[in-house]
């Protein structure tokens, strides 16, 4: 009989360091699941939900609020990498054009990167630099788990449906999963957990 692993309620992790691009990130010496996803989506607030506490990252009403790659120890092995979101509208083209940069560098060059979150608003899948990256990552072969976040502002009849029309538009991915989250409400969270202890226990990619 197999026995079944039991696995931890949140993902306690502690912040490491920020850097501006990927020259000046810590080494990649331990496996790294990272965040993307537009400003504004909730990466820091799913992140924050992991770890059970509210001021792990720092999440604001002002989008743009993480212009750097924060990396944050998780405490049983690993890390955590809130990723600059784009799209943020109020920022300069130059200042875009430099976070999408580091962004698109450590998401091709980081050997250590073992699994993508991409956090999208539920209410709005699909959008532009979405849908790069999930051709890239079915092209890089990187697992990635889609949460359809903010949840909590459908019914959930509508978000259940949202969920089947987005896995049926991208059933041809190889590497994806999806899933409706709430950072608000902690909805998915479970699930989620199962999905990052399995990308931490998992052997390094091949390059
Ligand atoms: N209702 C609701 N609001 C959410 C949820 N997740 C995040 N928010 C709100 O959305 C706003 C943006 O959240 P952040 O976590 O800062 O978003 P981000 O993706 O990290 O944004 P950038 O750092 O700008 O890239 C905040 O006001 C959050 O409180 C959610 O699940 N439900
Ligand atoms: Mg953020």
């Amino acid at each position: 009989m197999t026995q079944k692993v039991r696995l931890p309620e949140r993902l306690e992790a502690t912040f490491l360091t920020s850097a501006p691009d990927l020259k000046r990130a810590p080494k990649d010496d331990v496996p790294e699941v990272a965040f993307a996803g537009r400003s504004n989506a909730g990466k820091s607030s799913v992140l924050n939900q992991l770890t059970g506490n509210k001021r792990t990252a720092k999440v604001s009403k002002t989008p743009g609020r993480t212009q750097m790659l924060n990396f944050f120890d998780i405490q049983r092995g690993g890390r955590f990498v809130d990723l600059p979101g784009y799209g943020y509208a109020k920022a300069s083209k130059s200042i875009q054009a430099q976070w999408q940069k580091a962004v698109n560098h450590y998401l091709s060059r980081r050997d250590n990167l073992c699994g993508l979150i991409l956090v999208t608003d539920i209410r709005h899948p699909g959008q532009p630099y979405d849908e790069e990256l999930l051709s890239w990552s079915a092209a890089s072969n990187l697992p990635i788990r889609v949460l359809l976040n903010k949840a909590d502002k459908m019914s959930s009849s509508a978000s259940q449906k949202a969920l089947n029309a987005f896995r049926q538009k991208n059933s041809a991915h190889p590497t994806l999963t999806v899933q409706c989250f709430s950072a608000l409400k902690g909805t998915g969270t479970v699930d989620l957990i199962e999905q990052i202890s399995a990308w931490l226990a998992s052997e390094p990619r091949p390059n």
